[in-house]
């Protein structure tokens, strides 16, 4: 009877505490978090330039804003392997749309909310270089190395 209770106690404050995480993210549902000025692969590569996050051809990498500030994930058109699609959140064609398109709010401005991923394929191997346009100045850059 005492052992009973025991459990029934234990699995309501397990509960309690779920609630009280609410919609965030857990690390299994994202590779790579955003916060503050930095982008955060887990795991990072060791050694990088920037922080780096290493996958290979055809994997989908996810980034999640596990943070309390606006984030946009943008590649540079000059950091792209050769034969690679531009690729950013919004979904823009190219660096100069997506930067158009946050400092005019255009179609969301390519905004990765509090709590809101994206999530892009990588087909091309290479190197990838991308940044968070409001927090560029602050350093916020990221590479995604794709392998083949
Ligand atoms: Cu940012």
């Amino acid at each position: 009877m005492q052992r009973r209770a025991f459990l029934a106690a234990g699995a309501s404050a397990t509960a309690a505490l779920a609630g009280c995480v609410g919609p965030s993210l857990s690390d299994s549902e994202y590779d790579i978090g955003m916060q503050s000025n930095a982008f955060i692969p887990e795991p990072a590569v060791e050694g990088a330039d920037v922080p780096t996050f290493e996958v290979a051809v055809g994997d989908t990498v996810v980034w999640a804003n596990t943070g309390s500030r606006n984030h946009t994930v943008t590649a540079y058109d000059d950091g792209l392997p050769e034969g690679a699609d531009y690729w950013a959140s919004g979904g823009f064609e190219s660096e100069q749309a997506a930067r158009e398109a946050w400092e005019q709010s255009i179609d969301g401005g390519g905004i990765v909310r509090p709590s809101e991923t994206y999530e892009h394929t990588f087909e091309v191997p290479g190197d990838y270089y991308y940044v968070c346009i409001p927090h560029e100045s602050a350093g916020m850059v990221g590479k995604v190395v794709v392998t083949e």
